[in-house]
């Protein structure tokens, strides 16, 4: 027997399947298709992981299943390339970011090659490709003519280090996601798509689908749908009403003042009626230098200004109250303006005991002096002339139908969900295809046109003035008008890098195609995607944007499917052996290429999935890693004991078709760890018995071939068991021969029949005597006296003689 060569066995195989094209999806639509999903990579200079193949190996296995079950499979893989750090490294070591991609994807691919991933690798996409944006500017051209595009002056999230604008979700506790940076407020013409139009499908969809449920709760989270009722507040003496947005329209009795926020409209509108417009001015300005992450925080001690000089009116009793401004209230949700009832608010109690405002309880159950009574399921309603006695949610109803009927009132669905900013001031992503005219206003660049291709330029870096780098170059940006021939602007801003992300699985479908983002057949043979699997870091925003995407194209009849990803899974992430994250700066970096030369990629791929419950974060372990290539070299081993024969042995019949069925459920519901130590007891059971037949060593080599696919296909060929590994069916099981086969053995005492009990078949007396003293029915029989005697028919009876 050859010593088992992992190197020479797993390079001689990948250079195989690559030859043969063993893993090109076929473009045979009579089979069933099965499409699998990883989130592509970013191919960031560090190179890959021992991360990555974690979630590339889980549903390699799954994909490498389905092919021997007969699906036609489709696992793509690509690469997300445009982005920040690519471009930071550019500016550093002043090379152009397409060469560091260049780079970067080699090496990246290179071990990904070397991990042995079913992957098609002729469908490969890198969303810097100009092939690939011009789609990418395409969709976006859609999105424009379909109005969920459009410009707006924004107060963005501005980075004084990266100097760029940042999305909400990209500043963490008030700094740059990506740099640590502080952020800032700035003001700044956007272009922005209006996902809030696809709010409620969003939510409405997820019915559709199959995703952990801690990815759907997260969607509904984000999307933050909340009902409710809009009042209209009167200002004393103005025709001008205050409208605020409010959950709670059952406390309307309760309101006490109210609130502002500090960017609202109304001050500016009623500056010559306000007295204390200095201080109002001063107390905004100070807002602004805030996040919204810091004016939201609960225990933050409240700020506020009283705005003098003008007074609210409650639409419910006609009471004059006072109307505040402060940080608290913002501008980006519902109305900016909000009805205060620091009763049943907590924000509002606090502000209220601050500044000495009055306390109305309007449901009893609570103490309003001592806290917020927040409640809403018990208390009864008080102090609310015709709703007074009524429950919460019947006083609700009823309100809002006062409210409707005096028209003062709108019941108004809102949503936490913004509309997505789509502009970048960046030079490392995908040109927005529009051209500014004095004349026509916004102008798409014209189809045929696409791509619109980032020029060369200098120097990377964003300008002082905040403008992307390409608006240094002239002789790009001036250019003329598509529409009347006049001097026209290209936009100077570039997209945001969740656009390429946002529709690359359709591209897989039909990666080539010059005429199409992919033809009409290939999205309606492949789409939905089957299977996606991705870190729980992606759930919220990249499952949202391109849900939006995918919902937008469903509408114009491009796609033919309203979700595009049938199934959504999440895998836990690898952390250092001391249970860390893993980076530089802590030195527990595991590089999966010294794993690979150490021990193989066979080994990387089944210690990765044997580590622990794919959903949960687990510690690396070198030992693990060991023990798991201790157990491929008793497979490989395997050989010296392997005789003739083409049905499973009597004495090994029933552990496979065990270890059948418990691989084959365990692999679809990612219990990989599970599944591989079932197959570590059958192989254990073979060296018991000193022996391995072919028929059993070919189930077991096709059950172990989607973890190490390697090894199995080398012992196959060498043991000759019939044309490649790959190219088999999958086993099956017979579910009666997993079950254990029992008996049912009648229990006599003293010659009479006091019951029954159910054993395995080769149960022995002492096991069917224990369990018959199990039963009460037969045991109190035995109480208090003494066994003389025990009788055993084998397969009859069983009698007891007691005394
Ligand atoms: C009166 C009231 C009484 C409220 C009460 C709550 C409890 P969700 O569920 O998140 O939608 N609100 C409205 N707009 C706001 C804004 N721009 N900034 C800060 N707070 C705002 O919350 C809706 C509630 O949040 C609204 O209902 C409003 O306070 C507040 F016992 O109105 B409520
Ligand atoms: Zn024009």
């Amino acid at each position: 027997m050859k010593e088992y060569n992992y190197k020479e066995i797993e390079q001689k195989w990948q250079q195989t399947w690559d030859e043969n094209g063993t893993f090109y999806a076929s473009d045979d639509k009579s089979k069933p298709k099965f499409y699998p999903l990883i989130e592509f990579p970013y191919p960031s200079g560090k190179g890959l992981h021992v991360g990555h193949p974690r979630p590339y190996t889980a549903l390699d296995i799954v994909a490498r299943k389905r092919r021997f079950e007969g699906y036609n499979v489709l696992y793509p893989i690509g690469w997300d390339a445009f982005g920040l750090p690519t471009e930071n490294y550019a500016i550093k070591n002043k090379i152009h970011p397409a060469v560091v991609t260049e780079r970067n994807i080699a090496r990246f691919k290179s071990q990904l090659k070397s991990l042995g991933i079913s992957f098609d690798w002729s469908r490969e996409v890198n969303t810097t490709d100009p092939s690939y944006y011009k789609w990418t500017q395409w969709i976006f051209l859609k999105l424009f003519e379909k109005g969920l595009a459009y410009k707006k002056e924004f107060p963005i999230n501005w980075c004084t280090d990266c100097k760029v604008g940042l999305a909400n979700e990209e500043v963490v506790n008030g700094k740059c996601e990506r740099c640590g940076g502080e952020v800032v407020k700035k003001k700044k013409n956007q272009w922005m798509l209006k996902i809030t139009e696809y709010a409620e499908k969003l939510i409405k969809d997820l019915d559709l689908v199959d995703y952990i449920d801690r990815v759907k709760i997260q969607q509904k989270n984000w999307i933050g749908r909340s009902e409710g009722m809009e009042i209209d507040f009167k200002i004393n003496g103005e025709d001008e009403a205050l409208k605020v947005f409010t959950t709670r329209p059952d406390t309307l009795f309760g309101v006490t003042y109210m609130v502002i926020a500090p960017e609202h409209p109304l001050i500016n509108k009623l500056k010559d009626k306000i007295t204390n417009i200095d201080e109002i001015e001063e107390y905004r300005e100070m807002a602004n230098k805030k996040s919204d992450f810091e004016r939201t925080e609960l225990v933050k001690e409240k700020t506020g200004v009283e705005i003098k000089g003008i007074k609210a009116i409650n639409p419910a009793n006609g009471k004059e109250i006072p109307v505040w401004i402060s940080d608290y209230v913002l501008m980006t949700y519902g109305t900016g303006a909000i009805m205060a009832v620091p009763g049943h608010d907590t924000r509002d109690w606090e502000f209220a005991k601050k500044f000495g405002l009055p306390i109305i309880e309007v449901v009893s159950g609570g103490n309003v002096e001592e806290e917020a009574y927040t409640d809403t399921g018990d208390g009864v309603i008080v102090n609310s002339d015709f709703i007074n006695g009524m429950r919460v949610k019947e006083a609700k109803e009823k309100i809002s139908d006062w409210l409707e009927e005096k028209g003062i009132g709108k019941r108004k669905v809102n949503y936490k969900l913004r509309d997505w900013v789509f502009s970048r001031q960046r030079y490392w992503g995908e040109p927005i295809p529009l051209i500014y005219c004095e004349k026509c206003g916004w102008v798409p660049v014209p189809e045929e046109e696409l791509p619109v291709e980032l020029p060369d330029v200098e120097s990377y870096e964003p300008t002082e003035t905040g403008e992307s780098p390409l608006a240094n170059i002239t002789e790009w940006v001036e250019t003329t008008c598509p529409k009347c021939g006049g001097k026209g602007r290209r936009e100077t801003d570039t997209m945001p890098q969740w656009a390429g992300s946002s529709w690359y699985f359709l591209r897989y479908t039909d990666p080539h195609n010059d005429n199409e983002l992919a033809s009409k057949e290939a999205l309606e043979y492949w789409m939905p995607v089957d299977w996606y699997n991705g870190g729980m870091e992606h759930t919220t925003l990249h499952l949202l944007y391109s849900r939006f995407w995918h919902k937008f194209l469903y509408d114009l009849g491009i796609v033919n499917t309203p979700e595009p990803y049938q199934k959504r899974t999440s895998h836990g992430m690898i952390l250092g052996e001391n249970n860390e994250k893993m980076s530089k700066s802590r030195g527990n970096v595991v590089n999966p290429d010294d794993i690979i030369e150490e021990f193989g990629a066979d080994t990387l791929r089944m210690y990765e999935m044997f580590i622990g419950d794919f959903e949960k974060s687990v510690p690396w372990s070198q030992n693990g890693v060991k023990g798991c290539k201790r157990f491929l070299d008793r497979v490989w081993r395997l050989q010296s004991i392997i005789v003739d024969g083409d049905k499973y042995s009597k004495e090994l019949e029933s552990s496979m078709h065990k270890t059948i069925k418990k691989v084959s459920e365990d692999y679809e519901q990612m219990k990989f760890n599970t599944a591989i130590s079932a197959l570590m007891s059958l192989t254990n059971e073979f060296y018991d018995l000193g022996k391995v037949n072919k028929a059993e060593m070919k189930a077991f080599l096709i059950l172990l071939n989607p973890v190490s696919p390697h090894i199995t296909e080398e012992l196959w060929q060498i043991l000759d068991l019939g044309g490649m590994l790959n190219e088999q069916t999958w086993p099956q099981w017979d579910e009666e021969k997993t079950v254990d086969a029992v008996i049912e053995v009648p229990i006599q005492i003293n010659g009479k029949v006091r019951g029954k009990v159910t054993v395995p078949a080769e149960a022995s007396k002492e096991e069917i005597k224990a369990k018959a003293l199990e039963d009460e029915s037969i045991s109190k029989y035995v109480e208090g006296k003494n066994i003389i005697k025990e009788i055993h028919v084998p397969g009859k009876i069983f009698n007891i003689v007691v005394k």
